[in-house]
């Protein structure tokens, strides 16, 4: 009878945890450096998983808010300092990084779609960067 009975729970239970384990299974604690110049943002493509918990520590060598789409949370960067984000990246696709804000060598960059009310109070300045982070379903 325990026999039966270890059989019959253990090894569900066994299974249960193989197969968490195989899937890639726990949300991971990420830290990501992300260093903008200009337009450029180092790195341009960020891939993590679904409920990662993130933290971008971002610098800028100007002032800058870096926004990001489809999340829609943004932070202000000044020179010197390291802003940080922090979230859990619930939601998978693929989200735009944008720039807000006055910054050199940006005559070529295209404007986004920024009609929404995210947008509504800054200054007009709105640049959508070429850059995006990429969140995979579990
Ligand atoms: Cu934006």
């Amino acid at each position: 009878m325990k026999r039966l009975l270890r059989t019959t729970f253990l090894l569900p239970a066994i299974l249960v945890f193989v197969l968490a384990a195989c899937a890639g299974a726990e949300p991971q604690a990420r830290t990501i450096d992300i260093t903008i110049d200009g337009p450029d943002v180092q790195p341009a493509a960020i891939e993590v998983n679904q409920n990662d918990t993130l933290t971008l520590n971002l610098t800028s060598e100007h002032p800058i808010l870096f926004h990001l789409h489809g999340y829609d949370i943004a932070r202000q960067i000044n020179p010197g300092e390291t802003a940080v984000l922090e979230f859990e990246a619930d939601a998978t696709g693929r989200f735009t990084l944008g720039l807000h804000g006055e910054l050199p060598k940006m005559d070529d960059m295209s404007e986004g779609d920024h009609e929404d009310e995210a947008h509504a109070a800054d200054d007009g300045t709105v640049h959508e960067i070429d850059g995006w982070l990429q969140v995979q379903p579990r």
